[in-house]
């Protein structure tokens, strides 16, 4: 079996801590895969840009959607408690293609690009736009779980509510985690959050922070459930 050594990672001895516990985290939840043991390795598999067999052999995908620029690499990297693992392999600030990330060699994280990035040509941002609606909603893969991220001090775009919208159309199971709460004012907290919950209706929202490392756990937890 290939040691986090072997797949190249430098995890920290405080790595394994993350999923401590793992009997109730991973046994069963993804029966048939080898998931009853901690987090052991996680790896960049390849970038993709359409069909992929890879994507076809069964192994659950755990998506990331967002605009530019608001974490969703980060979230990854905070995840695996790999600093650079999503970062590595994309472009230098905008993620262009569908990465993807084993986990345990059980499961997958897919980092997708961005929508919404400014200081892109119209022709980049449609062919992303492009990418991103094909995987999510008319290939033939099915994730087992979105994690659409909302800037928590910007707030949900036109852009995060359309998106938010396909994915209720396409019945996708949908977790919200809000980021970079570091940056909101303790005495704004609550007001923007209950905002952003008005905004997005029905779904939990996770406060995130890839910079504290606040939600980590709890986005962990609801990932596997
Ligand atoms: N303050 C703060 N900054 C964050 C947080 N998470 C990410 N960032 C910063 O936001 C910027 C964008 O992060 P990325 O992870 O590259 O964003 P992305 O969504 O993957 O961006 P694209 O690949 O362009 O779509 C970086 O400068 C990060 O350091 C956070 O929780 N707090
Ligand atoms: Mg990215």
């Amino acid at each position: 079996m290939q040691s986090i050594a072997d797949a190249g990672g430098n995890f920290g001895s405080e790595y394994s801590s993350l999923f401590e516990s793992p009997e109730n985290l991973f046994g069963k939840r993804f029966s048939g895969y080898d998931t009853s043991m901690h987090i052991r390795s996680a790896q960049f598999i390849k970038g993709i840009t359409g069909e992929d067999d890879l994507l076809e052999d069964g192994k659950p995908q755990i998506a990331f959607v967002g605009r530019s620029n608001v974490g969703k690499s980060s979230v990854i990297n905070s995840l695996t408690r790999e600093k650079n693992l999503a970062r590595t392999s994309s472009f230098p600030g905008l993620t262009q293609q569908i990465n993807v990330f084993l986990i345990n060699k059980s499961f997958y994280l897919v980092d997708l690009p961005g929508y919404g990035y400014a200081k892109i040509s119209a022709q980049v941002g449609r062919q992303l736009s492009k990418l991103i609606n094909w995987y999510l909603f008319e290939s033939a893969y099915k994730q087992k779980t979105i994690v659409l991220i909302i800037d928590a001090v910007v707030g949900p775009t036109a852009n995060d509510l359309d998106m938010l919208q396909g994915l209720e159309d396409y019945g996708k199971n949908i977790i919200i985690v809000a980021n970079k709460i570091d940056k909101l004012k303790q005495s704004d907290y609550q007001k923007k959050l209950q905002k952003i919950q008005n905004l997005v209706g029905k779904h939990k929202i996770i406060p995130y922070s890839t910079q504290k490392k606040i939600g980590v756990n709890e986005l962990t937890d609801a990932i596997l459930k």
